[in-house]
């Protein structure tokens, strides 16, 4: 992490030592919310919702940090206003910034709202722009997954890496059903249609990170979704990358912070899976 091998410390801890603690002492409060949420607002859509869990959970993400390191950049979902035109903004601001925490507090809140136990938390650092530590926390699994630039990805305290499938037909693929009914929902549907067949299954759990997370340690062979926000891909971009994945966004370039539009895979299968993709979008 940082340059050479020496862990960055200030305040007596390191950089994934205070993401690690944000996430779980984040999630463990989430969980504890779950059913009893008192406010529901919507954003910039009926689909686009935010509760006062998810802003209380970037508060507390963003005065744990602030406190460690008070000179560091932080971006989460709840300081920028909704949509694509203000998240791509806010992102250009801080982007090059030396220090930058990428935080989304509750990805998935559309489960949390409904009760659906799957949602994370989700937190990334960059240094100049580039993601050098990504934990992703399940509380309802209680599974962290944590991985540090050029030393590799962990769960549960175990290195993690990607499937081996070498085909999509042995695959299992994730997507995330996009809210704009204009763009990404009807080429989201045009991709499906074209995967579908192709694949062993098709699944949609509705948290982009955690998404990240499962073709990190396998259980997905891989995972596309349109119009996602930087919060929702840094940390679980890392993950993948430091498990032997690859991430890249539609057009096959490798993955950075502005990628809004990203496949994810176990890396044997990314070219067929992107080949399919970008056939897809050619035909609609
Ligand atoms: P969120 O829960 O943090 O909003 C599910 O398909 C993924 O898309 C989740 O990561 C979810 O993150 C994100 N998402 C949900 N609604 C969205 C919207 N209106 N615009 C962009 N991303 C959205
Ligand atoms: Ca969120």
């Amino acid at each position: 992490m940082g340059e050479g091998n020496d862990i960055p410390l200030v305040g007596g801890k390191s950089f994934t030592a205070v993401a690690i603690n944000c996430a779980a002492k984040a999630g463990e409060w989430i969980k504890t919310k779950l059913g009893n949420h008192t406010s529901l607002s919507i954003k910039y859509s009926a689909q686009d919702l935010v509760t006062e869990v998810d802003k209380g959970a970037e508060k507390m993400i963003r005065n744990l940090v602030g406190t460690h390191f008070p000179h560091h950049s932080f971006l989460g979902e709840e300081g920028v206003e909704p949509g694509p035109e203000a998240s791509t903004k806010a992102l250009q601001s801080v982007k090059d910034a030396e220090y930058l925490w990428i935080v989304d507090p509750i990805d998935g809140t559309t489960n949390f709202v409904h009760g659906f136990p799957y949602f994370s938390v989700s937190i990334a650092l960059a240094h100049w722009g580039e993601v050098i530590v990504g934990v992703v926390y399940d509380p309802m699994r209680d599974e962290l997954f944590v991985a540090e630039k050029g030393k590799g990805a962990y769960v549960r305290g175990r290195r993690m890496a990607v499937s081996g499938e070498q085909t999509l037909r042995d695959s299992l693929l994730a997507t995330g059903f996009p809210a704009d009914p204009n763009y990404a929902q009807p080429l989201n549907m045009k991709q499906l249609q074209a995967i579908a067949p192709q694949v062993r299954n098709v699944r949609s759990l509705g948290s982009a990170a955690l998404h990240m997370a499962y073709v990190a340690s396998g259980r997905l062979s891989g995972f596309w979704e349109i119009g996602l926000n930087s919060w929702d891909l840094a940390a679980g971009a890392l993950l993948v990358k430091e498990s032997g994945g690859a991430v890249t966004d539609l057009q096959g370039n490798e993955y950075h912070l502005g990628v809004r539009h990203v496949a994810a895979s176990n890396s044997h299968l990314h070219g067929e899976f992107l080949q399919v993709l970008q056939q897809a979008e050619a035909g609609s």
